[in-house]
């Protein structure tokens, strides 16, 4: 009886776990492959070598980049080296990128860029908020940019026991933000087992100096987050369930859900059209070839664009994709001027015409 018990018992256990791994890879898209779709003069920006993880681009045609992610479970194509914030100002005909000098007194042996957001006072200064990684916690780092001098002036570390694994961040004024926790724990074994086990733990939290609160929960992997250009609704992108949620702002900053999209791709960074409204994002076809990287098989990329989230009929287009011999793990895309920029979570970047 006892032999049987066991026997019953592994043999619950051992379907549990299969069941748990189909799912698993399911979230992960793991068998999907991209048919390509090309776009006219692509070419690979010069410098961008390890990574342009998150853009942002400024009205005024100046590109934030943010370099050089180390992920736990990711490739990094430069271990050793901190990451870096690159400007490209993309009203140029060949943009290069700058690497932005960073004020004193900032740690930049340890510093760790991964999403990026920016914003602009009254007064036109610009403030670049970066999640920051260092020694793989999470913090929210926030500059003031200084164009003639191409540099970063360090104002501020944000620390908050709720903002715990963050991922991205979209500013909503000089020193407040909505920001992504993509898991709910921060140790990576716990954060392996958070995902395969597909507990939707992740979450949206607001922070500004007087009041810190979650504002929407229930994500496998809340990820990219953005505005619209009205400023009332807010996206987030989860990427463990291959969608883009809408949710209403209200006055005291909390989020109710208004609609999902669903979509085939891990959906990474968000951008906006500040004309348009479009969501233009970052997609990750196959997951399974983003975590476990092989230069046999290399993670693919894959661009879209989302027009009219709110209506009935949402039109999804594939505007971008390529099996990773040009691009590899596309993670944002943003356009200025009828050109595309996609970054990856640790390739290159590339600048195609629309
Ligand atoms: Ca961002
Ligand atoms: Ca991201």
């Amino acid at each position: 009886m006892g032999k049987l018990l066991v026997v019953a018992l592994v043999g619950i256990a051992a379907a549990l776990v299969a069941e748990r791994l189909v799912a698993f890879r399911n979230r992960l898209n793991a068998s999907r492959e991209v048919a390509p779709v090309s776009l006219p003069n692509c070419r690979l920006i010069k410098g961008i070598e390890a990574g342009s993880e998150d853009i942002d681009i400024l009205p005024n045609g100046l590109a934030f980049i943010s370099s050089g992610l180390k992920y736990p479970g990711l490739k990094s194509f430069a271990p050793d080296k901190p990451g870096e914030i690159f400007l490209l100002d993309l009203n140029e005909d060949n943009p290069r990128a700058v690497e932005l000098r960073i004020s004193r007194g900032f740690d930049l042996a340890s510093f760790n860029p991964h999403g990026i957001s920016t914003y602009v006072d009254k007064d036109d200064t610009v403030y670049l908020f970066v999640v920051n990684h260092p020694h793989l916690k999470s913090t929210v780092e926030l500059f003031k940019f200084v164009e003639d001098d191409n540099s970063l002036v360090h104002l501020k570390t944000i620390r908050h026991d709720l903002l715990t694994s963050v991922n991205d961040v979209v500013a909503m004024g000089p020193d407040c933000f909505y920001a992504t926790n993509d898991h709910y724990f921060s140790d990576f074994i716990l954060m392996f087992l958070e995902m395969f086990l597909g507990l939707t733990w992740s979450n949206v939290v607001y922070y500004s100096p007087k009041e810190v609160k979650e504002v929407a929960s229930g994500f496998y992997s809340a990820n990219g987050i953005n505005i619209s250009p009205d400023k009332k609704y807010i996206y987030v992108a989860d990427i463990l369930d291959h969608n883009v949620y809408v949710m209403e702002k209200h006055a005291n900053w909390s989020l109710t859900h208004v609609k999902m999209l669903q979509l085939d791709t891990l959906v990474d960074n968000l951008s906006i059209d500040p004309h348009t409204g479009d969501i233009w994002t970052g997609c990750h076809p196959n997951g399974m070839k983003l975590f476990y990287y092989d230069p046999e098989n290399l993670p693919a990329s894959e661009v879209l664009r989302i027009q009219n989230i709110l209506s009935e009929e949402p039109v999804v287009t594939r505007v971008y994709s390529d099996n990773g011999s040009v691009l590899q793990g596309s993670s944002v895309a943003s356009i200025y001027g009828g050109k595309l920029l996609i970054g990856t979570v640790f390739h290159r970047a590339l600048y195609c015409d629309l």
